[in-house]
């Protein structure tokens, strides 16, 4: 009797040659002062983020988690080139730009453009954006997802990876 396999959902399995993500997004102002640790409400779009890309076998790096959601925040000089190293490493970057916008994120965004990796920028609906993250598609391979809640966007983020990844393979093709 023959056996069928279920089909994998969409969006299941990372885009062939994808190994690792680089996760940024707001640190510093998600602490809370009395503890200098992110709450719950704030870790959870990075760990429902974390989870999905571990799920499909893809290494993670993100610093909140590293950095024990602030109970062991680096010092400038600890994190700075770290987190830089760890860009030019990844396969693919995906950041919350942060609505106040988060100074670290954005300046990590520069880097990822300026080494040419994909991008995936997880942007919530009705906010407002600096022009440069608006823009940013002209200059670098970049999705957007637009999103009220990342939990329930994680398709659209698969599909946002897959095509910044064409895309990127597309344009360094084309130099
Ligand atoms: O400025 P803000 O704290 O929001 O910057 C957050 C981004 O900077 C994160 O994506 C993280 O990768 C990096 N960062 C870090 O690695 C930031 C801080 C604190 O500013 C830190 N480690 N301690």
């Amino acid at each position: 009797m023959a056996v069928t396999q279920p089909l994998d959902p969409p969006g299941s399995r990372p885009e062939p040659g994808i190994r690792s993500v680089f996760l940024a997004g707001p640190f510093i102002q998600l602490l809370d002062p009395a503890t200098g640790e992110m709450p719950a409400d704030a870790r959870a779009p990075f760990d429902v983020l974390i989870k999905h890309f571990e799920a499909q076998g893809l290494s993670v790096h993100n610093a909140h988690r590293r950095e024990a959601w602030g109970a062991e925040l680096m010092r400038p000089e600890q994190c700075t080139k770290l987190d830089q190293d760890e860009i030019r490493k990844a396969d693919v970057f995906v950041a919350l730009p942060g609505h106040p916008a988060s100074p670290g994120t954005h300046i990590e965004i520069g880097w990822a453009s300026a080494f040419d990796k994909p991008i995936v920028l997880l942007l919530e609906r009705d906010r407002e954006y600096t022009f440069l993250v608006q823009g940013l598609h002209t200059v670098a391979s970049v999705e957007y997802v637009v999103h009220t809640d990342i939990a329930t966007c994680l398709p659209a983020v698969d599909r946002a990876v897959d095509l910044a990844v064409r895309r990127q393979r597309e344009r360094s093709g084309a130099r």
